[in-house]
């Protein structure tokens, strides 16, 4: 690693993507915000400043469009999902040091400025592009008020981004086959003046500033081919009335993109903090525009807004350099993702109503697989994970070292702690350490438990209980280490587990604060009280569980089955909707080989490309072909048919032929093997 590594002279701030004020959040949001309050804890553990601060995407198409249906004004709407986040972070300890939102003065002064700056540095321009526009309602349809397909991968893509495909950002107007979301009803193009920002003059920049980059390997491998190909510029204004104006006078009808103000929020908010606390204890100016360590955590579909957008924004307005990236998978359900409008999801409020501690949902989001990886969520894999790692192994060495030593002892005894247990609470102190520097979360969740899997080997071991009558000197020796390894869990427990980790603390009779506490700590004498023990994990009864399971399913296909019968209805008559069409994946492809089928008349066996994959598929088209004519040939093939047995021969899609004679479908240009016909 070329930069200094943590704890640095310098101060971090870490921050997590902005959750749109929009509606409810469930524990998939979840990943990101746990995993940035653990980062900041362990920072402040290794002796590391830092601010961690985030909060509320109050503008933006993704909020209009939930305050419109509710009937409702977007700023009372969103300010009201603004107010409810506020109090949820807390309820999981997730503790910003500031929460603030964009929209208010903090974040849009600094907007002005930064915008007026890329403008004053010429970065820039203005130009006439064709906007959608929805012909029923007279509007433009900035955004998500527009659904179609990605130009690049053929997906169904909302207006701004191919959320469904190959993840791109997608500028106004160039979504494919646009629908109004309001209406149903295909859009129109108009032309309208908008405002650029010239990404190209920050080419040579990115490229350099994306190999520097730190944190997670997927935030920098997949802008790197953005970088590297051609860099549109990027249209930063939209056409509606819920934003930030333009900042300048001809251009006000005109708000910035939601992508624009968003990240400064994450400026706005630590100069909210640091004008709390006083520059002396967090100066957010020195950080932002100096040599702060900045670290973003953010979801991987926003990873190109942080590694291409954002970046260069603060190069072009003289801000400092975001010094890494962590981009985490998504948790699905069943392997598919979450879905708010499905009620697909698990929601936090139901986590919490179900009287859970926050810390359990802590360790199972960070440890279970790697940060960037997608994982699965079910209850009972969660319940299993919580009852083995936190109640087996951790609640329980805690709970009988510290029962053994009150039971058996006046006041614990003290003394030099062993040296293989000594040297095992310095690798973990160690651990937390390396976690950090090599921006590996989940290394920070396992550390506590495996400190407690060793101490449960080593209690079990040296049996102090058959020691305490024949050997007292021995019997000791095992407590004093015990309660040492009691006392690092604690310590080392702190980012993940803030509130199980207080409880032992407590326990303990530690008087330091436990917020307060440095990471060596752990490897510190004891205090030499003790508190009543009692145990710090519940284990989560397989009822519960099975409640939770039954609950979650019935919801899961109550919602799918009225989702499916609401777009049956939505087909007028004998004609099928646009999503049911779509439905269909239907491609170009080329025969590369044809044979008979043995006592089959009519059918021949094809092999087709069809991009990226060759099939094989069974047609009715023998008589009406000589055979040797049709390699070469480009044919439609719908690829995502059954697969079927004809004849004896699996089948493995269609090719569309039209009429009697089975005149095969065929392209007029050469759209690339693979296309999707649309
Ligand atoms: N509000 C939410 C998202 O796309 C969006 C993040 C903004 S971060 C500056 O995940
Ligand atoms: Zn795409």
């Amino acid at each position: 690693m070329s930069k200094e590594a943590f704890p640095t002279e310098t101060p971090a701030v870490v921050t997590c993507g902005l959750p749109y004020a929009n509606g409810k959040l469930h524990i998939g949001h979840m990943r990101t915000y746990l995993t940035g309050d653990a980062l900041a804890r362990a920072f402040r553990l290794i002796g590391q400043d830092v601010a961690f601060v985030c909060g509320s995407d109050m503008h933006g198409t993704p909020v209009t469009v939930n305050a419109h249906r509710e009937g409702i004004e977007p700023e009372e709407f969103a300010l009201r999902w603004h107010e409810r986040y506020k109090e949820l972070f807390p309820r999981l300890r997730i503790d910003f040091d500031n929460y603030g939102h964009t929209h208010d003065e903090t974040n849009q002064a600094l907007t002005r400025s930064i915008v007026k700056a890329l403008d004053d540095g010429g970065h820039v321009y203005e130009k006439e592009i064709e906007v959608a526009w929805d012909p029923v309602l007279e509007m433009p349809l900035p955004d998500r008020y527009v659904e179609g397909t990605c130009p690049y991968c053929g997906a169904r893509a909302r207006g701004d981004e191919c959320d469904e495909g190959c993840g791109r950002h997608l500028e106004p107007g160039e979504i494919v086959d646009p629908i109004s979301v309001e209406t149903g009803e295909p859009a129109e193009y108009r032309p309208r003046d908008h405002k650029f920002f010239r990404l190209s003059d920050f080419q040579s920049y990115l490229a350099e500033f994306i190999d520097r980059l730190e944190g997670t390997a997927n935030a920098r491998n997949q802008p790197r081919e953005w970088i590297e190909g051609e860099l549109r510029d990027w249209c930063i204004t939209r056409d509606i009335d819920w934003g930030i104006p333009y900042p300048d006078e001809d251009a006000e009808d005109l708000v910035l993109y939601v992508w624009v103000d968003a990240p400064i929020e994450y400026i706005a908010s630590t100069r909210q903090y640091s004008e709390r606390v006083g520059s002396d204890s967090f100066d957010w100016e020195r950080t932002w525009k100096d040599d702060g360590e900045i670290i973003h955590i953010i979801g991987r579909d926003i990873i190109q807004h942080h590694t291409i957008f954002w970046p260069a924004m603060l190069r072009g307005s003289n801000y400092h350099e975001p010094r890494a990236v962590l981009a985490s998978g998504f948790i699905n359900l069943d392997g598919k993702s979450f879905s708010t409008s499905r009620d697909r999801a698990v929601w936090v409020d139901e986590y919490l109503d179900a009287g859970f501690d926050p810390d359990y949902l802590r360790y199972y989001l960070l440890s279970y697989g790697q940060f960037q990886q997608d994982i699965d969520f079910t209850w009972s894999r969660f319940a299993q994970v919580v009852n083995s790692d936190l109640v087996n192994h951790l609640g329980n060495f805690v709970y009988r070292s510290m029962l053994f030593a009150e039971r058996n002892f006046e006041t614990p005894p003290g003394g030099e702690v062993s040296e293989s247990v000594e040297s095992q609470i310095q690798s973990a102190v160690d651990g937390v350490n390396e976690a950090l520097n090599a921006y590996t979360p989940r290394r920070l969740a396992q550390i506590p438990v495996e400190l407690a899997r060793f101490g449960n080997e080593y209690i079990q071991q040296h049996e102090p209980w058959h020691l305490i009558d024949d050997d007292p000197a021995s019997a000791e020796q095992v407590i004093v280490d015990c309660l040492q390894l009691v006392k690092a869990i604690a310590v080392t427990g702190q980012p993940v587990l803030p509130g199980i980790g207080a409880q032992i603390w407590t326990q303990l009779g530690e008087e330091a604060s436990y917020d307060a506490i440095h990471v060596e700590e752990a490897l510190r004498p004891r205090t030499p009280t003790l508190g009543e023990p009692t145990e710090p994990v519940e284990k989560i009864e397989d009822e519960t569980v099975e409640r939770l399971e039954t609950e979650l399913n019935a919801r899961i296909i109550e919602h799918t089955e009225a989702e499916d019968m609401s777009q049956d209805t939505t087909d007028s008559g004998d004609r099928v909707n646009i999503q049911r069409f779509r439905d269909l994946d239907m491609r170009v492809g080329e025969i590369l080989e044809v044979e008979g089928i043995d006592g089959a008349d009519e059918l021949v066996k094809l092999k087709v490309d069809i991009g990226d994959e060759t099939r094989q598929i069974v047609a009715g088209i023998r008589q009406f072909y000589d055979l040797d004519d049709l390699p070469g040939q480009r044919v439609v093939v719908v690829a995502n048919l059954e697969k079927a047995e004809i004849f004896g021969v699996e089948s493995d899609g269609m090719v569309l032929a039209a009429g009697d004679d089975a005149d095969l479908l065929t392209t007029v240009g050469d759209a690339p093997l693979g296309s999707k016909v649309l």
